[in-house]
């Protein structure tokens, strides 16, 4: 079909995931019954170097905006507005949670609906016929704000790690996934710095900023591909292992203390510490029937407890 797209719904959530942090392809989803109209569009978008998901009703549209997180929708008014009140409202909230712009095209304009499509939450109501040039530059600038808005919303400011919001949404998606059977599984580690408040107390606030800001360099030196650190809060993180091993993670965080411990927080003073820190493991296989997020978190925090009581620096199941 000319209209397959070749990277997987995985790939392209992971090319997604790094647009918040990297420039990387965008993907424009379009949703139409109109065959002509979304070949037209995929031309028009694609020389623009834009990634285009095609769907041929909102049911399927729906599917591939949870499964791809596109930066813009772009939707037949007849589709969005006659497909049911709760396709609507699901796409609607969907993408109002993710800030991903709905931009609606019309056969025939009526002035009067504007007002309603507006309220409605759709970003902007264009007629289908519109000139290319300035479709694509209206998605352009759609995109440009997807990407800001996500970029801004899921990042920690001062570490760059990822945050609790992205944290949660990242995990549900995977536990969901897991569910599929379309997840092999994840651990995750909750990590908490050591006796930190002494960090701050022996060398100034912001000495602790750029310790938290060292940790997390360095976590990423630890980091393979899927994996994927968050800041929880304050001084503790969590690291979502991609594979559901156990004694991978206990591997990835013992390399990472080898690293905190060559990087002193201040090599040239005689009060010297390194960074240490404590840390719960909660592995999800495959086959388990996992729950939610926060359940999960708190199991890791259980074990993150374990590990502080046990006398710190060091990791518990
Ligand atoms: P332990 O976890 O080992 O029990 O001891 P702790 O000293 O780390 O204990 P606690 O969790 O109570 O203290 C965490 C401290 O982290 C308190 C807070 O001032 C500090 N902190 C949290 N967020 C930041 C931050 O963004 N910057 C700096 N500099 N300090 C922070
Ligand atoms: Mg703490
Ligand atoms: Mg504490
Ligand atoms: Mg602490």
């Amino acid at each position: 079909s000319p209209l397959s797209v070749q990277a997987s719904a995985e790939e392209r959530r992971k090319n997604k995931r790094a647009a918040a942090g990297n420039a990387s392809p965008q993907f424009v989803l379009v949703i139409s019954t109109d065959m002509d109209h979304i070949v037209c569009r995929r031309n028009l978008l694609e020389a623009s170097g834009f990634q285009v998901i095609a769907a041929f009703d909102l049911k399927r549209g729906l599917k591939q905006l949870y499964d791809t997180l596109p930066s813009v929708v772009l939707i037949d008014d007849s589709l969005l507005f006659n497909s049911g009140e709760e396709m609507r409202q699901q796409l609607l909230e969907k993408t109002a949670t993710d800030f991903i712009p709905v931009i609606v095209t019309a056969k025939d304009m009526n002035p009067a609906d504007a007002k309603n499509v507006y309220a409605s939450g759709v970003m902007d109501y264009i007629p289908a016929d519109k000139n290319s040039e300035e479709i694509s530059a209206l998605i352009s600038n759609r995109a440009r704000f997807c990407d800001y808005v996500n970029r801004a919303v899921l990042k920690d400011e001062l570490t760059g790690a990822y945050n609790r919001r992205f944290l949660n949404r990242e995990l549900s998606y995977r536990l969901q996934r897991i569910r599929e059977n379309e997840h092999d599984g994840l651990a995750v580690a909750l990590i908490d710095l050591d006796h930190f408040k002494q960090v701050n107390d022996l060398y100034g606030h912001a000495k602790g900023d750029e310790v938290l800001q060292a940790f997390v360099q360095e976590c990423g030196t630890v980091a393979e591909n899927e994996d994927i650190l968050c800041r929880y809060g304050g001084e503790e993180f969590a690291f979502i292992f991609n594979r559901p091993s156990v004694k991978e993670a206990q591997l990835k965080l013992s390399a990472l203390r080898v690293r905190l411990n060559e990087r002193l927080i201040d090599s040239r003073s005689d009060r010297s510490v390194p960074i240490q820190f404590s840390a719960g493991i909660r592995v999800i296989a495959a086959d388990e029937e996992t729950r939610h997020v926060d359940e999960l978190i708190s199991e890791a925090d259980d074990a993150l407890y374990k590990a502080k009581a046990s006398g710190r620096n060091q990791d518990c199941l």
